[in-house]
């Protein structure tokens, strides 16, 4: 149905339980099923924050966070993640082997389904230098991974769910601009019909969004394509001529 990879914020506001004061300050907006939605702004200004209150890792102090139409409160756990397939900014790996990062959790992808999310999210090439491909050890946090390397492995994890909405935030900017854009590239083929909301800092990276949402200091002060913003958006325009 039309509801089933949409995600809707009613008027949320969010202060994290050891707080201060609020981080996000009245966010509404609505993501339809298959849309590419981007979310830009400076460091702090609260884009992990909002997109932690979909995955449910905090939940709202005010407001509503919809997914599918239901209030995220009302899903059970794993309900709701399997729905989401969801890339961390900072690229987590754990000691083991690639296949069982790629499958960690409660995927249960098969090997058809894992090399296709190495494919899409161009690690084949790292990945077959490995000596022993798939089963090539992995030691604690990743470090013998390159920066770079573990981004894109933590996204072929995320692709390996037969997920509708896919969160990515701020995963493109440890990438070097072309791979960032192969990889782009072959997210939307494969993505076509799943939603995307991606975290950004660079514009290339978002330009061709279908919507782009401004954050600054927790409010949405921007809200558009990225034609619609230049000419709309001082900050926007800040962040584009940077
Ligand atoms: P980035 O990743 O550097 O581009 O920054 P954002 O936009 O992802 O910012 P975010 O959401 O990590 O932080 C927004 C504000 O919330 C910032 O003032 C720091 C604060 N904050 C983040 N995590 C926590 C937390 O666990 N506890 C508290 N009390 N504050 C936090
Ligand atoms: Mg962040």
């Amino acid at each position: 149905t039309d509801i089933q990879g949409t995600v809707e914020f009613k008027n949320v506001s969010f202060r994290y339980p050891d707080g201060q004061s609020n981080v996000l300050q009245n966010i509404s907006f609505k993501v339809n099923k298959g849309e590419t939605v981007a979310f830009i702004g400076s460091t702090g200004c609260g884009k992990t924050s909002l997109v932690n209150l979909i995955t449910r890792f905090y939940d709202a102090t005010s407001g509503e966070v919809l997914v599918d139409g239901y209030n995220v409160r009302d899903y059970k756990k794993d309900e709701l993640s399997r729905k989401i397939g969801y890339v961390s900014q900072k690229a987590v790996l754990f000691s083991g082997d690639i296949q069982s990062n790629i499958n960690f959790g409660d995927n249960d992808a098969d090997i058809s389904a894992i090399e296709k999310a190495i494919s899409i999210s161009q690690s084949e090439e790292f990945v077959k230098l490995q000596k022993n491909g798939l089963e090539a050890h992995v030691a604690q946090g990743g470090q013998n991974f390159s920066g770079g390397q573990k981004q894109r492995l933590s996204i072929a994890r995320a692709l390996a769910r037969k997920a509708e909405i896919f969160i990515f935030d701020d995963t493109f900017s440890a990438l070097d601009y072309k791979t960032d854009k192969i990889l782009r590239n072959a997210l939307k083929t494969k993505m076509k019909d799943s939603t995307c909301i991606i975290v950004a800092q660079r514009i290339g990276t978002i330009i061709d969004a279908d919507q782009i949402f401004v954050i600054d200091n927790g409010e949405i002060v921007g809200h558009g394509t990225h034609k619609e913003l230049l000419n709309t958006c001082d900050t926007y325009k800040e962040i584009a001529q940077s």
